[in-house]
């Protein structure tokens, strides 16, 4: 069940939007006007927002209790996030408010630009702020010089926290958008270190899929390392009245996913290994290689140290890796690693998880969702 949200000027824009992306029997399921707030709140414009469903999924979700519910999340959830499609506008507006924000801020510097003796100066200010987040060392100064670097951008320090994710989020481009699992993806593996909520992200995953009743989710572990790994999987199948294959080695992958022919979504859980080691990459490398997945999503912990994240990653590049699943953002309060590693990786962010409750605790979030904290940060300098 996809429902998108539409933010733009005209109608007929969000038509053509809406005939290209869900197809021409698309169905309009509300329109408003609103009003959209530009940086920093200095002034708003009218825009018309448009929610938006393909026909087949209103159709497959008709009458069934779950998929209203489902639909109704859904389309709450959307409305708090702009579509990838409304946001290719509005990420080329961001870029000239932010230009726009420059040059209004060197025209009237403000008193606290002003360098009082011993302090850090914005630049070493934000630059430690970021590394103290979590964020790669060069990353760091390189996104503090973009920002503030340059003679006349300053300002007060919200509008420096402004500058500092405009110049992260250029960096980043396409980057900073989610990208869940494509609809048409078939085999989806999730590979990532012990513990890191592969297997719950799975079941998380799976039930919302099942929920919305549009497409055939079947699950595939090759997690038979753990005695007690299985058994978790085929309980949450059960629950989900899914089907289950199991594959204890390579060899076994080509019979597991025939016995999961009739799905359109399978989703693969692997074994948990020490990501350090070459050889437990080599293990997961020979599993996945038969599979021939359509998406590798590495699951990394936020509660990680940012280092060893960045070594995870890099580990986990022979595997064919193309997003990140980032989990327990309930468990820290420091996001710096994200947009580092996005940058480091280049691969874009599938889901965030919240916490331990399935199937609620996951969500689709973009990077200046996760780092809108730091618009209030207090930072030195
Ligand atoms: N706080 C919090 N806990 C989570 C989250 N996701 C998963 N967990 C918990 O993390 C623990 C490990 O989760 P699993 O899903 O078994 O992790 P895994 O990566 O499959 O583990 P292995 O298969 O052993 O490598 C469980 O207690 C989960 O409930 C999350 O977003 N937040
Ligand atoms: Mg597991």
């Amino acid at each position: 069940m996809i429902v998108r949200r539409y933010v733009v000027k005209e109608m007929p824009e969000a038509v053509a939007s809406i005939r290209r992306e869900l197809g021409q029997d698309a169905v309009i399921l509300s329109t408003r006007n609103i009003r959209v707030r530009k940086w920093l709140g200095l002034r708003s414009e009218r825009r018309i927002e448009v929610m938006a469903a393909a026909k087949e999924d209103l159709a497959a979700t008709a009458g069934a209790s779950f998929g209203q519910a489902l639909k109704r999340a859904m389309a709450e959830s959307a409305t708090e996030r702009p579509s990838p499609s409304a946001d290719s506008e509005a990420w080329a507006e961001l870029a000239r408010e932010i230009a726009e924000i420059k040059r209004m801020l060197a025209a009237s510097r403000q008193p606290d630009d002003a360098q009082s003796p011993g302090s850090l100066g914005p630049v070493q200010g934000w630059r430690a702020f970021l590394q103290n987040e979590g964020v790669d060392a060069v990353l760091a100064d390189r996104w503090a010089r973009m920002a503030l670097g340059e003679p006349g951008v300053a300002g007060d320090r919200s509008a420096r926290a402004e500058a500092l994710l405009g110049a992260i989020l250029s960096d980043l481009g396409a980057l900073a958008h989610p990208a869940p699992i494509r609809r048409d993806s078939r085999i989806v593996a999730f590979v990532g270190p012990t513990g890191v909520g592969k297997t719950t992200t799975i079941a998380k995953i799976a039930a919302l899929h099942v929920l919305a009743g549009q497409r055939r989710v079947g699950l595939l572990t090759a997690d038979t390392f753990r005695i007690a790994a299985v058994e978790q999987l085929k309980t949450y199948a059960d629950i989900l009245n899914v089907p289950i294959a199991i594959a204890d080695e390579p060899d076994d992958v080509p019979r597991a996913l025939a016995s999961l022919s009739s799905c359109d979504l399978v989703l693969v859980d692997t074994a948990g290994r020490n990501f350090f080691a070459s050889s437990s990459i080599e293990q997961t490398k020979r599993m996945l290689a038969p599979m021939e997945a359509d998406e590798v999503l590495l699951v990394i912990s936020l509660a990680t140290k940012p280092a060893d994240a960045l070594k995870v990653a890099n580990m986990a590049k022979p595997l064919g890796v193309d997003k990140f699943i980032f989990t327990k953002l309930d468990e820290t309060s420091s996001v710096g690693m994200v947009p580092s590693l996005v940058a480091l990786c280049q691969w874009p962010i599938a889901y965030v998880t919240t916490g331990q409750n399935v199937p609620d605790d996951i969500d689709i979030l973009s990077v200046p969702d996760l780092l809108a904290p730091w618009k209030e940060a207090r930072v030195d300098g």
